[in-house]
């Protein structure tokens, strides 16, 4: 590689892990679900100078966080076109502007796990340091006013328990899924400076179901009463569940495990103690899911002006 085609911009600073004997016996790796290849990609000049990585569930809104952070930086593309660089496979959407790269990972814990094992590769192929992470999305609230944001302090399974669990060679290994607590406070302090909508840091119970798996009543097979389901969310609240989603666990295991800075920063569509559809108009909608957008926004912008 020509050393000019690199675009690491240090080459100290905390970098980002994988744990696997095996990738160095390889003489390729092809990040199948990306379309990219250390044989076939030239990771560190296409990559090496990401500092800020955003994930989020639709591709849509990706690219829409992409055209919001490209504004906030002035780094706008003339042609304010933006091209999915995943382009030759249609599983993950990924885009990027100057040194944030925003990435989707779709619904539920096992497609947010087979997009991060992949970007975590590549950010450990193409060299980048000191990498902040951070998850934008929807969830449903326990107690709070619709459009409230939470920030994660702990992510929860359905039984308030802070691990996430993997079945691996047929045995389960439990995950840690702590979460970094400074960054979490600096979101909120972000927040405060803003001062456009409500945030709190709380714990986020993640689930594998969007419908029995969240104690809702309007899927196509329920089998507990209102009651069950409001004890339920009680208990939860007990435990200091603030809101429900479906990918924190898996998320902040695996961020944890490669030593990114890592943060969960999610809007409330709905109060679940109040009901269970999402029945909010479109632009209420539209507006609530920006929220995370510009809480992390504001939060980029301070960092690189520190810089
Ligand atoms: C939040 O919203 C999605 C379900 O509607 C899911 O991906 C999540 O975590
Ligand atoms: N996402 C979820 O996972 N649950 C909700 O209630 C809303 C959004």
């Amino acid at each position: 590689m020509n050393p000019k085609d690199d675009k690491r911009t240090e080459s100290c600073g905390s970098p980002v892990f994988v744990h696997n004997p095996h990738l160095e016996e390889m003489k390729d790796d092809v990040l199948y679900h990306f379309g990219f290849g250390t044989g076939t990609h030239n990771l560190p000049a296409l990559f090496g100078d990401v500092k800020f990585v955003c994930v989020g569930g639709s591709p849509w809104r990706m690219k829409s966080f992409t055209e919001y952070i490209a504004a906030e930086l002035s780094m706008e593309d003339p042609k304010s076109e933006y091209p999915n660089i995943c382009a030759g496979t249609d599983r993950y959407a990924m885009y990027k502007v100057g040194p944030v790269l925003s990435v989707s990972h779709g619904m539920g814990i096992p497609s947010i796990a087979i997009m991060l094992h992949e970007l975590i590769k590549l950010l450990h192929h193409a060299h980048c340091t000191d990498v902040t992470i951070v998850r934008i999305g929807t969830s449903g609230g326990i107690g709070l006013e619709p459009g409230t944001v939470v920030v994660t302090k702990q992510s929860m399974d359905a039984t308030f328990l802070p691990k996430f669990e993997q079945v691996i060679l047929g045995k389960t290994v439990v995950r840690n899924t702590d979460l970094d607590q400074s960054l979490a406070a600096e979101l909120l302090q972000c927040s405060k400076e803003l001062n456009q909508f409500e945030t709190v840091i709380g714990n986020t119970m993640c689930t594998l179901d969007f419908y029995e798996g969240q104690a809702r009543l309007d899927g196509a097979f329920c089998s507990y009463t209102e009651k069950d389901k409001q004890d339920y969310l009680k208990k939860a609240s007990e435990a200091g569940v603030c809101n429900i989603e479906m990918e924190s666990s898996v998320f902040a295991a695996m961020c944890k495990l490669s030593g990114l800075r890592a943060a969960v920063v999610c809007v409330t569509l709905l109060d679940r103690l109040n009901g269970d559809q999402l029945n909010v108009a479109q632009e209420v909608l539209h507006s609530y899911q920006q929220r995370p957008q510009i809480l992390v926004g504001c939060y980029i912008k301070k960092q690189l002006k520190k810089n």
